[in-house]
């Protein structure tokens, strides 16, 4: 038995419950049988649930797509067998329409970041509409969609990934589900500044050595070169980062002599 499955300790928060609705439901075995996220899963910290709007088609076709109104290039989700697999994913998480949480993946939707992840952390029961095609009916959003989510201003082929991501953002935020505690506050952006450069093995590669601070065992030195590096790092590459953000006065003195170093 490994160090982390004996430490393991039984969950003793309610768990996440997610119904996702989408056409290509295998998509999310990227989730469910991969790394955090499956593990996440195999815990209990979360359960996940794939719904097929297709399942609820009564057509010999199966059909899932329609014309879109006015005219025009490219096809809509049908309304009913998505209202079907709303119903269907409330009962599966054995709540009312007003217990759960409705989002629907959507370039149209705010720009999903750590904030929205946490605010999705504290919902119990999450249903997450994943479009394809050109996506859904207005009318289908103004009555059961509670939110829309973005993953950011570039054009995918639907709302799968966009789902996943949220959800995998959301699972590292789940109590439990990084092995060691510290890992989801060391998080990139959690504190709002960019990751410090990380080395391993060996201590020279192709001629460039590891910094010398880290060899020093000098651990109040390695933790100020650290967040010197984070703080320096987020100056040149985000500043829009370092903008929204007031600095400690060991930050600003770090910042500072990086600053006269370049
Ligand atoms: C190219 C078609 N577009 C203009 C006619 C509209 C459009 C419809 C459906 C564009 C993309 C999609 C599919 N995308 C999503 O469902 C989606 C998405 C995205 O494309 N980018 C960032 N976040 C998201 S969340 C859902």
């Amino acid at each position: 038995m490994t160090e982390e499955e004996s430490l393991a300790q039984p969950v003793l928060v309610k768990p996440t419950k997610v119904a996702v609705l989408s056409l290509f439901p295998e998509m999310f075995e990227a989730l469910s049988a991969w790394g955090i996220s499956s593990r996440a899963i195999s815990d209990g910290l979360l359960h996940l649930n794939c719904i097929n709007p297709r399942d609820f088609t009564t057509d010999k076709h199966q059909t899932v797509d329609d014309r879109p109104y006015g005219g025009g290039p490219g096809m809509l989700m049908r309304v009913d067998p998505l209202v079907k697999a709303v119903e269907a994913s409330l009962e599966w998480l054995v709540c009312s329409r007003d217990e759960a949480h409705i989002i629907y993946m959507s370039p149209q939707g705010q720009k999903f970041d750590a904030k929205g992840a946490d605010q999705l952390t504290k919902r119990t029961n999450l249903i997450v509409i994943c479009g394809r095609y050109e996506g859904v009916d207005e009318r289908f959003i103004e009555e059961f969609v509670d939110e829309e989510w973005s993953i950011g201003d570039y054009v995918l082929s639907g709302g799968e990934l966009p789902a996943m991501v949220v959800l995998d953002a959301l699972i590292r935020k789940l109590p439990g589900a990084l092995g060691d505690i510290q890992s989801a506050e060391q998080d990139s952006f959690e504190d709002g500044l960019l990751d410090c450069p990380h080395y391993t093995r060996p201590e020279v590669f192709r001629g460039r050595e590891v910094p010398a601070v880290l060899l020093s065992g000098n651990h109040k030195r390695i933790r100020q070169w650290r967040l010197q590096q984070s703080l320096g790092r987020t100056l040149l590459r985000r500043p829009d980062l370092l903008d929204a953000l007031e600095l400690s006065q060991e930050q600003k003195a770090l910042l500072d002599a990086f600053k006269n170093e370049i």
